[in-house]
């Protein structure tokens, strides 16, 4: 019911606090399953700054939108590009909607089909629907990476781009955006790449020496990428990153709004009115954190992933569905709906629904977090 008088703020923040009581945090340790994070103490502050900040009238908040430009610019050069055109969104589903319609609009095909992994994301669902493309599906190999030799059989007059993704969203699977990259050029297609999750992973594992497949624009047949800052790069929902190569991608999706305060401005994003802060957020952080924080960040992840994943293997009954990738470690039990359902009523934020339990190391999980959770798994298991 819509209430006719207002309550005391004291009074709303109490029965806020009361009713989100059985929310779990990020600082309780015990949300493993997540690929979002706790907001970090800076971004935080940034955004309560700049809250009033809106990117959908860029006439009038000048500055943030030159703010968004240089994000994009930063993010373009941490994956290989020199200048990059794109927006920052409300998230990966937003960026991929964005690539698969302006494939579609460049493509000038009547029967738009699409072909990616079976690995994709759901958000691919959703673009299909919204855009009338259809989804051609592409079987995986072995090690759950993408069969390229599939992608080929499927191509066809009709197809109007190729997905590939670094850092699928079960597994955390780094396709091979090399082999792809090399398809659709020889089909004259473009190639988007999935990188909501493992953008802000992947360049900085590679420094630390991890042994990661290429997968950004130094490959010259992607022609766009979706890279979210509120994975991996710390920032709060809502930030997504797209990112396209050419201009002429961007063009193809943006409308004109005439009537704003810079005159006629065209816009590319889904959303109109859309936060500001949040851009601002991004590039707040990456100034902030530099490669080399975010390098920090990612060592730990992935030092973590890799140590829990020998600990899980010492469990009778426990099984790795693959060696992690990244810093994502997704296992399967005996009679996993149980244990799962026994696992969540001590308190673990997880789920099970494709198969097996995904565990991300996000930068809010400690290593003592972990710690209990094995002896919780252990003891569900071995009773
Ligand atoms: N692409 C990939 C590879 C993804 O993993 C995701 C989201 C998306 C695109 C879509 O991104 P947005 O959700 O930002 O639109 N993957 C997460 C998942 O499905 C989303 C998520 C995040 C789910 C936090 C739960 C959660 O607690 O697991």
């Amino acid at each position: 019911m819509f209430p006719r008088k207002g309550a005391s703020e004291e009074e709303v923040l109490a029965e806020l606090e009361e009713k989100t009581a059985e929310d779990l945090t990020f600082d309780s340790g015990r949300i493993l399953g997540s690929m979002c994070t706790y907001p970090h103490p800076f971004a935080r502050k940034v955004i309560s700054i700049y809250i009033d900040r809106n990117l959908g009238d860029p006439g009038l908040h000048i500055g943030s939108q030159k703010i968004e430009e240089e994000a994009i610019q930063m993010i373009s050069n941490l994956l290989g590009l020199e200048k990059g055109y794109g927006n920052i969104v409300s998230g990966g589903t937003e960026a991929n909607i964005l690539a698969v319609r302006a494939f579609r609009n460049l493509a000038d095909v009547e029967k738009p089909e699409l072909i990616l992994p079976r690995s994709a994301h759901f958000s691919f669902l959703k673009a299909s629907e919204m855009l009338g493309v259809k989804l051609v599906w592409t079987e995986l190999k072995e090690d759950y990476s993408v069969d390229v030799n599939d992608v080929e059989r499927k191509i066809t007059d009709n197809t109007i781009g190729i997905v590939g993704i670094a850092g699928t969203t079960g597994l955390g699977v780094v396709d091979d955006i090399s082999a792809l990259s090399d398809l659709a050029i020889d089909y004259g297609l473009p190639l988007h790449v999935d990188a909501a999750f493992g953008g802000f992973v992947i360049p900085f594992a590679k420094e630390l020496g991890y042994d990661l497949p290429d997968f950004d624009f130094r490959l010259k047949g992607v022609q766009s990428i979706t890279i979210d800052p509120h994975k991996m790069g710390m920032v709060p929902i809502p930030a997504g990153g797209i990112i396209f190569r050419k201009k002429k991608f961007l063009e193809a999706i943006s409308v004109p709004a005439p009537y704003l305060a810079g005159g006629k401005v065209w816009q590319a994003t889904i959303t109109g009115t859309r936060p500001g802060a949040n851009a601002l957020a991004v590039w707040a952080m990456i100034k902030h954190l530099g490669f080399e924080g975010y390098k920090e960040v990612v060592k730990r992840a992935m030092e973590l992933s890799r140590w829990f994943a020998g600990e899980l293997k010492k469990i009778p009954g426990v099984y790795l569905i693959r060696e992690p990738m990244l810093n994502i470690v997704s296992f399967g039990t005996t009679n996993l709906e149980e244990v799962e359902e026994k696992l969540k009523r001590r308190g673990w934020g997880i789920s099970a629904h494709r198969g097996y339990i995904r565990i991300v190391m996000m930068p809010h999980v400690r290593r003592e977090h972990l710690e209990e959770f094995l002896r919780d798994l252990q003891e569900i298991i071995t009773r």
